[in-house]
């Protein structure tokens, strides 16, 4: 076991920070306790409505086991929208400033004051929520029309994040474990590169975090969809 996650190991074995691959940043235990509690609070408000958090059904009738609600614009596969027309019709909530904000200050963060942070305006968060069995498939995020990188926060249980190539599913890949707190940054060469999520550790998670149980993740990105 490492990672300062770990209860009495608060601190002992700090993971370091990581490029993974170019434009991909890894930043352990970026987000302080009480931000990913608040963070937490208002996700379980989005969740409850306009449009209520769900299973994703895929075109071939397939149902995600992740349970996802987007803020600002709704994702449905394989495209953007205003209103969740899959779902309940409801236009979904509007994308808060502070999001945005959070989404410069991680840009900074990842790639330092020479970063593309003046022009990114993260327009979406997709929030994704998984129980301990949930997993999510090697894919790409190719429905955005901007190159933007991608802000993927994480709160809860700690899972392992796939990292792959721009290629194909399979190998070469990386695998991290994502806790708590963790930043993750997706910009440059690997932005359209294939990801997926294969494990989730149940009861890894800080309480303190507001999460009991499970696995939160939001991604904030740029759909270069409209206005
Ligand atoms: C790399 N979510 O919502 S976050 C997704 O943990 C998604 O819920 C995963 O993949 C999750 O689409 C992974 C990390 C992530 C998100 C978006 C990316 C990595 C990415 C977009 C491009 C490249
Ligand atoms: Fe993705």
């Amino acid at each position: 076991m490492y990672g300062w996650a770990v209860g009495d190991m608060a601190g002992l074995f700090p993971r370091p920070r990581a490029v993974v691959a170019p434009g991909a940043v890894h930043v352990p235990e970026w987000l302080p306790v009480e931000r990913q509690r608040a963070l937490v609070e208002v996700c379980r408000e989005w969740a409850r409505g306009p449009v209520p958090l769900r299973h994703t059904v895929l075109p071939g009738g397939g149902v995600m086991s992740v349970q996802t609600v987007c803020v600002g614009w709704h994702w449905q596969p394989y495209r953007y929208s205003r209103t969740a027309d899959d779902v309940n019709g409801a236009r979904v909530a509007d994308f808060p400033d502070w999001l945005a904000e959070l989404g410069r200050a991680a840009l900074v963060e990842a790639y330092g004051e020479e970063s593309p942070v003046g022009t990114y305006a993260p327009d979406t968060a997709l929030i994704n929520f998984y129980d301990g069995a949930a997993r999510m498939g090697m894919h790409q995020d190719k429905e955005e029309r901007s190159g933007a990188p991608v802000v993927s926060l994480s709160i809860g249980d700690t899972c392992v994040f796939r990292f792959g190539n721009t290629e194909n599913r399979g190998r070469p890949y990386t695998d991290v474990e994502l806790a708590s707190g963790d930043l993750f940054v997706f910009g440059g060469e690997s932005r359209f590169a294939f990801h997926g999520v294969p494990k989730v550790c149940p009861g890894t998670a800080d309480p303190a975090t507001g999460m009991s149980r499970g696995r939160l993740n939001l991604t904030l990105r740029e759909t270069g969809w409209g206005v």
